[in-house]
């Protein structure tokens, strides 16, 4: 451990400080940044004499991603602890209502509410807030945390706080990687993280039904005429046809974003019948999150998402139009 950067508001260390039981939470549909900071939270204050307890709904994580829980080792909590928690540190979520806990913060009445986030959407709906929308991944503002409160950095938490910056940077090859997301992917190299093992689990680690699930968005591919829009879809049947559920989108998108000259991409799935989630990328350049945000979504410049209910080809036909008027407005 070399670096130490006091970039730390004071506020967010203190409220963790005074706190005794803690309700660690991120967002619905968890991904590998939100379970890192949820897992290396959780040991860390573990580490402090503190009582964590894990806001994790049942059946909210998907298959490739439960390396993560067994790697932080908790058991979701009971309503009935959560509510008995003094403070409430919602992670890598941007706003209240999509906090993934059953009945949100409202089930935690007593609660100070800690929002740590990345997500430049962020409704600073917290009592202290530290928001930082240039960082790479929440894991990355979690590590600059656990480091404030001289939190020992073992090679559990190392590893799932490395599992969140490399999905969030898709393995330090997004414009949010920098200097700084380097620098503290090689110190959690140096205090353990299983690198191999941990991208092998996240890249490498198809089954069966998701493998199938690829094979239809390839095939579900299409590109505007001009080159700068690609979508795709799988609508209910096709994800459940595959053996797959809501839980198993996200990262499929990132097959549309990999043709060459495509500025925006979109997947629509519709894991719920008739809940058309669409995941936003944004290309070369060009931020998504406007667009993610003119159907009622939100998340990073470069990475977004909305809901909307119809079916896949209404909400397809209202989108790519709404989505080339951006581009041609954008570029
Ligand atoms: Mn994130």
């Amino acid at each position: 451990m070399t670096s130490t950067q006091n970039v730390v508001p004071s506020e967010v260390c203190d409220a963790i400080r005074a706190a005794t039981k803690v309700a660690l939470m991120g967002h619905v549909t968890p991904d590998a940044d939100c379970l890192g900071v949820i897992g290396a939270m959780k040991l860390g204050l573990e580490q402090l004499g503190k009582q964590p307890v894990c806001a994790m709904p049942a059946g909210s994580v998907n298959r490739k991603l439960q390396f993560m829980v067994a790697l932080a080792d908790f058991t979701p909590g009971t309503a009935e602890q959560l509510a008995a928690c003094d403070l409430a540190v919602a992670m890598d979520t941007a706003k209240e209502k999509r906090v993934n806990v059953d009945g949100k913060l409202e089930a935690l009445p007593d609660a100070k509410v800690l929002n740590i986030d990345h997500h430049a959407s962020n409704t600073q709906y917290g009592a202290v807030n530290w928001v930082e929308g240039t960082r790479s991944s929440s894991c990355e503002m979690v590590y600059e945390v656990l480091r404030a409160l001289d939190v020992e950095i073992t090679p559990a938490i190392a590893t799932l706080l490395y599992a969140g910056i490399h999905n969030d940077t898709q393995g330090f090859s997004l414009s949010n990687t920098t200097g700084r997301s380097l620098q503290v992917g090689h110190e959690l190299i140096e205090a353990g993280a299983a690198v191999e093992d941990t991208c092998e689990r996240l890249n490498r680690s198809y089954n069966q039904p998701e493998f199938q699930l690829l094979k239809t968005v390839y095939a579900n591919t299409r590109v505007s005429d001009d080159g700068r829009l690609g979508w795709s879809t799988c609508n209910h049947q096709e994800i459940h046809g595959a053996g797959c559920t809501a839980e198993d989108i996200d990262d499929q998108v990132e097959i549309v974003r990999s043709i060459e000259g495509v500025r925006v991409a979109i997947l629509f799935s519709e894991g719920n019948p008739g809940k058309i989630r669409m995941n936003f990328r944004g290309e070369r350049g060009l931020p998504i999150l406007e667009l993610a945000q003119q159907f009622g979504g939100g998340g990073h410049n470069m990475a977004a998402g909305a809901i909307l209910d119809g079916t896949v080809a209404d909400v397809v036909g209202k989108v790519t139009a709404a989505a080339a008027a951006y581009i041609a407005q954008k570029t």
